[in-house]
């Protein structure tokens, strides 16, 4: 199994974290050519990161290969069996997506479009109260006592709030939804926490190098 892309894309560290967690790491790799050349495309039309492919099977879209991994590999469940606690956990996963995603979109594009920063902070505030209505405050992980498909969603997406703060108020966000705020402090102090964490701040620290010279 071979899973493309780079580690500073919250995408591409969410299936990541998944295959981590499990204890079996998958293979991470830069596709040659990239991700916009034809053989790239002819795999992944989207010619976003990540895609995993395992034998015959090229597949896209972060979640999807998360969930993958999660039936295919060996090691503990990403999803609770419980019915009600599986919906959490996927429930938590659809917020980000649907409403953290999008505006820390507007956020990252700050530099080039500052006239849409207000509206993106206004949404990824919005956003995160949506996830910590959701949450039980005291629950050690994203959702319940262990990690799920929620933290692997979750951490690579807060380590853009924490390295955006600064020129914007992404941390003041976090902290004001108390239960996220001290879910985030025990999850990048945890061991996986960490580990995503610095790498990604490794691949951001590339990025803006790549893009002063
Ligand atoms: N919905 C996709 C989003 C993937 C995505 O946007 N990846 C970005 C990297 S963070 C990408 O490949 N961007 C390149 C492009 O859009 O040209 C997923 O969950 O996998």
């Amino acid at each position: 199994m071979i899973l493309y892309g780079g580690k500073l894309s919250p995408f591409v560290m969410r299936p990541l974290l998944v295959s981590r967690a499990k204890g079996a790491e998958v293979t991470l790799a830069l596709f040659e050519g990239g991700i916009k050349s034809p053989e790239y495309l002819a795999l992944c039309p989207t010619g976003k990161m990540p895609l995993l492919v395992d034998g015959d099977l090229a597949l896209p879209e972060s979640q999807v290969i998360a969930e993958y991994l999660d039936a295919a590999l060996p090691g503990p469940k990403m999803v609770p069996d419980d019915a009600r606690a599986a919906a959490k956990v996927r429930l938590l996963v659809r917020l980000a997506d649907t409403y953290v995603v999008p505006n820390l979109g507007g956020l990252f594009r700050g530099r080039e479009n500052p006239a849409g920063v207000p509206d993106a902070l206004k949404g990824m505030g919005e956003a995160l109260g949506y996830i910590e209505h959701y949450r039980s405050a005291d629950d050690e992980f994203a959702f319940g006592s262990s990690f799920t498909l929620a933290d692997a969603a979750l951490i690579p997406l807060f380590f853009f709030l924490d390295a955006l703060d600064g020129p914007m108020p992404t941390k003041a966000l976090i902290a004001a939804q108390p239960g996220l705020a001290a879910w985030w402090a025990r999850a990048k102090a945890s061991a996986l926490g960490a580990q995503a964490v610095a790498e990604q701040a490794e691949g951001l620290k590339a990025m803006m190098a790549s893009r002063a010279g």
